[in-house]
């Protein structure tokens, strides 16, 4: 089959409300046209994001039955920590609630002012991380990244060789890390080869800066490897991404994600060193080391979603229910960053909506459209989310793209409701000449998209 059909069966259903149009115009408005004001009632098919939205299977559930709630110690730590050591091969676990506290630990370690962070893109809570501890954030993913319609098979790669001149430039004194987010969300969702994540720890190695992976999507981003990378068709999924992590000396993770859980994060590293300063710091901040903000049960239930994301049965539906919703946009027309994503579809607001000026927000315009027109919630990647204004000059730094991004909820929909988002979009594409533009009235100084509200420029 093309698109495979759901390799589960649904044992418990949560029903879901639709809304009239007239309903979701009043919503919106007094959201102040920010999706991320919307409760959630009000939303028939929720793709704001594919993070802590996974339906667990019956053996998560079953295994949130054997928590053992013990402030220390607690046997779904070692539980935890053992099926982590046994995927990444790396020494100090440490849990945390969710990502971006492993984040906001390991740079308030590692970092010192002025300090520089090489990734092929940072995701906004990573950036922002960074910058909070007076780092500089850089993104070297490779040109390909930035033409959405260039099909390389590998648009999440790191640019080798503007690393290399990274390092020589920065001074390698002056980069306590370098990272790749595996697969890069901020770029499409797109993956990384095993030889650009070889590359880039060779490098990185022979100037003796540590090697981290971003591995919140690290089983979809080896299943591209195995359907795309030769040499790695015959091996399994499980162990493709045993590879992915030899290479490196720590990651981060929100579990969220490939963890198949609704919370929960880690660190793992090798340096026993800044293991113990970030241990110190999430005492202070999230709780003992054997629990780091979670319940015992979460940590079980992420130790068996760990093992359950490899399934090449689940991958292969997953990665092909995105793909079969991408396909049917691109045949009617619809621009989207090509390939397909693991996660996530990424609509070209600029290709959409040619005619929105950019201080418009063309992709936040389009996510209001897309609620109030069918009750389906995406998430601006655009303008919103990364323009940067300079302070003395007043002008705006544009990302290189503007979009919408529809992120699918891992095991949640089937294929019939993302047939309805599909038909959705190609209906407003139609109309397309009557989505107004946007102008911001309410910004925080960070973070603002989620936050910022809008009024719609009539
Ligand atoms: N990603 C996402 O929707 C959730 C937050 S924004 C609505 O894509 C990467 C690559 C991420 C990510 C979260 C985090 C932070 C780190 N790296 O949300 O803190 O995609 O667990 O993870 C979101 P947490």
């Amino acid at each position: 089959m093309k698109y495979p059909s759901e390799p589960f069966r649904i044992k418990v259903v949560e029903p879901i409300k639709r809304t009239t149009i007239e309903a979701r115009r009043k919503i919106i408005d007094e959201a102040g046209y920010n999706v991320f004001g919307l409760p959630s009632e009000s939303i028939y098919i929720d793709l704001l994001t594919d993070s802590g939205t996974s339906a667990m299977s019956d053996k998560q559930w079953a295994a949130m039955m054997i928590g053992d709630e013990s402030y220390a110690g607690s046997r779904n730590y070692y539980h935890f920590e053992e099926v982590i050591r046994d995927l990444t091969g790396l020494s100090h676990i440490i849990p945390t609630h969710q990502g971006r506290v492993a984040e906001n630990l390991l740079f308030s370690s590692v970092l010192k002012k002025g300090n520089v962070v090489p990734n092929n893109s940072h995701f906004d809570t990573t950036r922002a991380n960074v910058e909070h501890n007076e780092g500089i954030a850089v993104d070297l993913v490779i040109d390909e990244a930035k033409d959405p319609t260039n099909l390389h098979p590998f648009k999440g790669n790191i640019d080798i060789l503007k690393l290399e001149a990274l390092i020589k430039e920065t001074g390698k004194d002056n980069i306590p890390l370098g990272m790749l987010t595996v697969t890069n969300n901020s770029g499409g969702g797109q993956p990384v080869s095993m030889q650009n994540i070889k590359e880039t720890s060779e490098l990185l190695h022979k100037n003796d800066i540590p090697f981290f992976l971003d591995a919140c999507r690290f089983a979809e981003n080896a299943f591209f490897i195995k359907e795309r990378e030769e040499g790695f068709s015959n091996m399994s999924v499980r162990d493709i991404a045993k590879k992915m992590f030899s290479y490196a000396d720590g990651c981060t993770m929100s579990a969220k994600k490939d963890g198949l859980v609704n919370m929960g994060g880690f660190i793992a590293l090798n340096d026993k060193k800044i293991a113990e300063n970030i241990i110190n710091l999430l005492i202070l901040v999230e709780g003992f080391p054997t629990y780091g903000g979670l319940a015992g049960r979460d940590l079980e239930a992420i130790a068996v979603g760990l093992k359950e994301v490899t399934d090449e049965d689940y991958l292969s539906f997953r990665i092909n229910q995105v793909r079969m919703l991408g396909d049917s946009l691109t045949e009617n027309g619809i621009p989207i960053i090509q390939p397909p994503g693991g996660h996530a579809i990424y609509i070209d607001a600029l290709g959409f909506l040619p005619n929105l000026p950019r201080e418009q927000f063309p992709a936040q315009a389009l996510t209001v459209a897309l609620y109030t027109h069918a009750g389906v919630r995406a998430v601006e990647i655009g303008t919103l989310m990364f323009a940067k204004k300079d302070e003395e000059t007043g002008e705006v730094k544009y990302p290189d793209l503007e979009l919408v991004r529809l992120a699918i909820p891992r095991r949640v929909y089937t294929n019939m409701q993302m047939n309805y988002v599909a038909e959705s979009l190609i209906d407003l594409h139609k109309n397309r000449e009557k989505i107004k533009g946007l102008k911001i009235t309410y910004e925080a100084p960070v973070l603002r998209h989620f936050t910022a509200r809008f009024e719609i420029i009539e």
